[in-house]
């Protein structure tokens, strides 16, 4: 059974940047609907035990008459406790060590990132992520529409910000670039770093 992760911070955490009403619903409601969705989608099947990066990974191998529920609902509980973690609050600043040496590499500097990383969350049509991931030792700016995972295209995500309205609306309204704008306060950096490490 998967169970939702607790926050590693308060819902107020991240205020005034993230709102506690809108953290409060995002992880008891939001979250914990993919989960339970998940659970009845794999139950009395093999994938009932593994977890949920490990299923979608393998997201070919699960039966065709579950496959969609198990990416939407796997995707959603996997994009939302990967979410969680690189939140934090007093977190603003750059990055540092190895992510900023390898975000600079790619992307010139720690500013021209931050632009081709909100110019592809603005554009994303509906709802989706955009990432910054990892694949082949190389560093890419990508979006995924609904609760897609990089993990399904072999791509190990280092960061990402969620770009449904439920995410932003109660604070921000129509305001996209405020939230992600809000988002880099928020950032974990040293998080970012374990990701970065662990994928290498
Ligand atoms: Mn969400």
């Amino acid at each position: 059974m998967h169970t939702l992760p607790k926050l590693p911070y308060a819902y107020n955490a991240l205020e005034p940047y993230i709102d506690a009403q809108t953290m409060t619903i995002h992880h008891t409601k939001h979250h914990q609907t993919y989960i339970d969705k998940l659970n009845g989608a794999v139950k009395g099947t093999k994938f009932e035990t593994m977890n949920a990066d490990e299923i979608l990974k393998k997201i070919n191998d699960v039966p065709e008459n579950i496959r969609t529920a198990v990416r939407n609902h796997g995707g959603g509980h996997s994009n939302h406790s990967f979410f969680w973690q690189i939140m934090a609050p007093n977190a603003s600043g750059n990055p540092t060590g190895k992510t900023a040496e390898e975000i600079n590499k790619t992307f010139g500097n720690f500013d021209k990132f931050k632009e081709e990383f909100t110019n592809m969350a603005m554009t994303i049509f509906g709802s989706g992520w955009a990432w910054l991931i990892i694949k082949d030792n190389k560093l890419e700016v990508i979006k995924t529409p609904n609760q897609d995972s990089p993990l399904m295209e072999e791509k190990t995500p280092l960061l990402g910000i969620d770009m449904w309205e439920h995410a932003f609306y109660i604070l921000r309204q129509n305001r996209k670039n405020e939230y992600i704008d809000a988002f880099w306060h928020v950032l974990n950096w040293k998080q970012v770093e374990e990701n970065y490490k662990k994928a290498k």
